[in-house]
């Protein structure tokens, strides 16, 4: 919606010629949240508490890259209504354990682990997808960074408890993971 009234706004106020439609989102993951499985291969979608996130909330995401940008979105559906939750890209696919799915991707790498430190730990060097629910549980997280991914290296959408931190000593922390969506961008 917001590429049609962008272009639309765009065309109203220029006679020359009509600017470039933004790139297309391409699907990467969607699915479903179940439970960690007691064993085996784990679902592609989990939810580690499910009071917060209901098992069968839905969650897709995707991405498209134009002249070096790189833009995530994540649309959710089935969470708690008018609730704010924090999410980012991480580093590896979702496990039995939140922790699993490692530290946020970043693309300058914080040399101190955890990075907690805002000059790396950000929006700007990191995929923050932070969104607020709306009344039927639904919402949509967008980010758009001035970098692509490397292959291979981001390999989930978490979702947080909180919004995303910018202090210093907690930058990028957004509380208990509580789901997890396995991802390859
Ligand atoms: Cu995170």
């Amino acid at each position: 919606m917001g590429a049609v009234l962008l272009t639309g706004g765009l065309a109203a106020c220029s006679s020359e010629a009509p600017a470039p439609a933004a790139p297309e989102i391409k699907p990467v993951a969607e699915t479903s949240l179940a439970a960690p499985a007691a064993s085996g291969d784990q679902p592609k979608g989990i939810t580690y508490d499910v009071k917060r996130i209901p098992v069968g909330a839905k969650l897709s995401t995707g991405s498209s890259v134009e002249n070096g940008r790189t833009t995530v979105e994540l649309k959710v559906s089935g969470l708690l209504p008018n609730t704010k939750y924090g999410s980012h890209v991480h580093t590896k696919p979702c496990g039995a354990k939140p922790a699993d799915s490692g530290p946020h991707y970043q693309n300058e790498k914080d040399p101190v682990t955890p990075s907690v430190d805002p000059g790396y730990a950000n929006a700007e060097n990191e995929i923050w997808l932070d969104f607020t629910t709306d009344a039927q549980g639904a919402a949509t997280g967008k980010a758009t960074v001035k970098w692509e991914f490397r292959k291979g290296e981001a390999n989930a959408v978490i979702i947080h408890a909180t919004h995303s931190s910018t202090e210093h000593g907690k930058a990028g922390t957004a509380g208990d993971r509580l789901a997890c969506l396995t991802a390859q961008f």
